[in-house]
């Protein structure tokens, strides 16, 4: 029997491609439209990414798609009106992005807290022989509000809890099963954290929810951490809080537009950035190859 072609809809780390190539032919986002018709109408499976997501104009050169494999968390590059239309199932790979991503978060409340990249830079520069360093914020005792209590926010209040950090948490319905104080309203839970940290999920319902109200809520000694998506900020707002004081500083693994963010964040001293890193482990690597290559394999029915 032959081997069945897998399209991959975006860039895929290399792994997953050698992975699925195993059982498959994977046939890549460029060479698509190359294939002829009958190829591309046997094709039924493909995988992307959560940050590519499924463009129209390559779905439409797969007529017989019935499903999509997509690598990380987060749908909102996914229209799913569009998915159901053309009567394609997708699955993800959200599960296995959890715990890095609440190490991220847990590492930024720390490294904004204690000012890690500014203090690495006072020893390797030379300025600790001339000038102290200078005092930074404790976290133990302080107050985390965690906004978004799913699979990556539950473990954020985990393992800040282990940190003797105290956690109330904002969502839109209360989790019952959580040992933490919910608060229906996120003004309210800025006003009583410390550190607010975003653990929601992007898209319509979540884009700007953390506008200028909320940042004056969290206050000139309160500290804004995002490790979901650059759209649920309104960065211009978090740009004016940050140039102005009116926050004490933010740690951003996200941005609105990636990988090129607004250069003014570059130019503020009280922010610390990286690259939409959080899930990016060795790790993390090996283990979405395996899962990948399982759930494309079972969509074919080879097991
Ligand atoms: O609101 P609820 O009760 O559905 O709780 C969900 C919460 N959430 C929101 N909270 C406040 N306002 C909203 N508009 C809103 N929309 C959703 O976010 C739930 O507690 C949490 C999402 O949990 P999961 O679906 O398990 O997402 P996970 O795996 O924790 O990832 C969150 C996001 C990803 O979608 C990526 O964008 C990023 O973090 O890596």
């Amino acid at each position: 029997m032959s081997r069945p072609d897998v399209a991959f809809l975006g860039f895929m780390m290399e792994t997953v491609v050698t992975q699925v190539a195993e059982f498959s032919t994977p046939v890549l986002v460029d060479d698509i439209s190359a294939l002829p018709p009958e190829r591309r109408a046997a094709i039924t499976c493909a995988v992307t990414s959560a940050f590519n997501g499924a463009r129209p104009e390559l779905l439409d050169l797969l007529p017989n798609l019935t499903h999509i494999v997509s690598a990380g968390a987060g749908h909102d590059r996914f229209d799913f009106d569009d998915l159901r239309a053309r009567g394609i199932t997708l699955t993800d790979t959200g599960h296995l992005v959890s715990s890095d991503t609440a190490e991220m978060a847990v590492m930024l409340v720390l490294a904004i807290a204690r000012d890690l990249v500014r203090a690495d830079d006072h020893v390797r520069s030379g300025r600790w022989s001339n000038a102290h360093f200078g005092h930074r914020t404790r976290v133990a005792g302080k107050t985390a509000g965690i906004v978004g209590l799913g699979r990556i926010g539950r473990l954020i209040a985990e393992r800040l809890t282990g940190l003797g950090v105290k956690i109330v948490y904002h969502t839109r319905t209360p989790k019952p099963d959580a040992p933490w104080p919910h608060e229906s309203n996120l003004e309210e839970l800025a006003a009583r954290s410390d550190f607010l940290v975003a653990a929601v999920p992007g898209g319509a319902a979540t884009r700007g929810m953390f506008d200028m109200a909320v940042l004056r809520a969290l206050g000139p000694r309160g500290y804004f951490v995002n490790v979901s998506r650059g759209s649920v900020v309104d960065e211009e707002a978090l740009i004016a809080a940050l140039t102005e004081g009116t926050i004490a500083g933010a740690a951003l693994d996200v941005f609105e537009n990636e990988p090129r963010p607004d250069p003014r964040f570059t130019q503020l001293p009280n922010v610390l950035l990286t690259p939409h890193v959080a899930s990016i482990t060795e790790d993390y690597a090996a283990e979405l190859a395996a899962d990948i290559s399982r759930q494309v394999a079972a969509n074919l029915g080879i097991v």
